[in-house]
């Protein structure tokens, strides 16, 4: 029986962890999932990293750092002026607060536990109740090529700042989605997959390279809807923008919605680029305008709201 209507959103990055929070703020927690992109992740220090994983449970536990959006509030940094005094690589900022996570998830990883589990329970032990599922529970990697060579994501955006050209990914590790997932694409009840403003090349492309995810897709039961990450040609957050210029995208809302294709049958855009939407229709997709850069909580859930609404009233579009 096909109980109220769930949604599946699909997160990654900073943009992507604040769109899962609105839509936590307007979902109860049996319907709303959100698969989170692991691709991301690295061992760094002798500690299992799961950056993506780690900024949607804290910005749904409303403790994540508001400036950066990873990482957390009220963070001291002893442990980390300790490592830099020992000549110990602090490039990658971990907190205090934020190294005891990673110790709890490095620990339950090398005894053998899976990574949907562990996020489950670290979730759990933050009070988050809607569920967090990694993208998988096989190690994934990111690739960046790059005009200096293949660089590991995090060398890449924070040891060289997203400095080098980019000239292309591989993602390393794509078989298989954890089980939360696959259920939930499975279920009768899934109304539609919403993917956050999340960079479409690091963030979503290795959910959506995952089999049953492009299966999915392929068949498409139900509508996907995308917000831009793009507004106004700039990234609101992080290399996006620089990205599409060194692959030969347009540097545009309608460049991701190019990028998209017909992965999607509806695309969200800011109202900074309402001037785009004639031209997106003409394509056949669906486009909603909206305010897409959430400054606060209200503004999560607004945009949670009209995401929503635009998506009940679309219908997945032929392939
Ligand atoms: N991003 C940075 O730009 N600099 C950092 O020092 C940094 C540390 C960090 C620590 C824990 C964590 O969960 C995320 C962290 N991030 C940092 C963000 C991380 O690089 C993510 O991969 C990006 O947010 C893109 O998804």
């Amino acid at each position: 029986m096909a109980g109220a209507p769930h949604y599946l959103a699909l997160a990654g990055g900073v943009g992507g962890a604040r769109f899962a929070d609105g839509l936590a703020g307007v979902l109860p927690a049996d319907r709303l999932t959100v698969a989170v992109n692991t691709a991301d992740d690295f061992e760094h220090l002798g500690l299992r990293i799961s950056p993506d994983l780690d900024t949607v449970t804290y910005t749904l536990a409303g403790i994540e750092n508001p400036l950066t959006g990873w990482g957390r509030a009220d963070e001291s940094w002893a442990a980390l002026e300790a490592l830099g005094a020992l000549g110990g690589e602090i490039w990658f900022r971990l907190g205090d607060r934020d190294i005891a996570l990673h110790l709890l998830r490095s620990a339950m990883a090398r005894a053998g536990r899976p990574l949907s589990e562990i996020a489950a329970e670290l979730a759990q032990a933050l009070g988050v109740a809607h569920p967090i599922v990694p993208m998988s529970d096989q190690p994934v990697r990111t690739v960046v090529h790059t005009a200096e060579g293949a660089l590991a994501f995090q060398d890449y955006f924070v040891r060289r700042g997203c400095a080098p050209v980019v000239t292309g990914f591989a993602f390393e590790g794509i078989a298989a989605a954890a089980p939360g997932l696959a259920e939930r694409l499975a279920n009768p009840g899934l109304a539609a997959v919403l993917i956050g403003p999340s960079n479409p090349y690091v963030s979503i492309a290795p959910i959506l390279g995952l089999p049953e995810v492009a299966a999915f897709f392929a068949r498409r039961p139900v509508p996907t809807v995308a917000v831009s990450p793009i507004v106004g040609g700039a990234a609101v957050k992080g290399p996006l923008a620089k990205m599409m210029g060194e692959l030969g995208a347009e540097v545009s809302a309608a460049g991701v919605a190019a990028h998209y294709g017909a992965s999607i049958d509806g695309f969200v855009i800011d109202r900074a680029d309402a001037a785009l939407a004639g031209r997106l229709r003409a394509c056949g997709l669906e486009v909603a305008v909206a305010d897409t850069v959430m400054k606060n909580r209200g503004g999560r859930r607004a945009l949670a709201r009209t995401v929503l609404d635009f998506a009940a009233g679309l219908t997945p579009r032929a392939r």
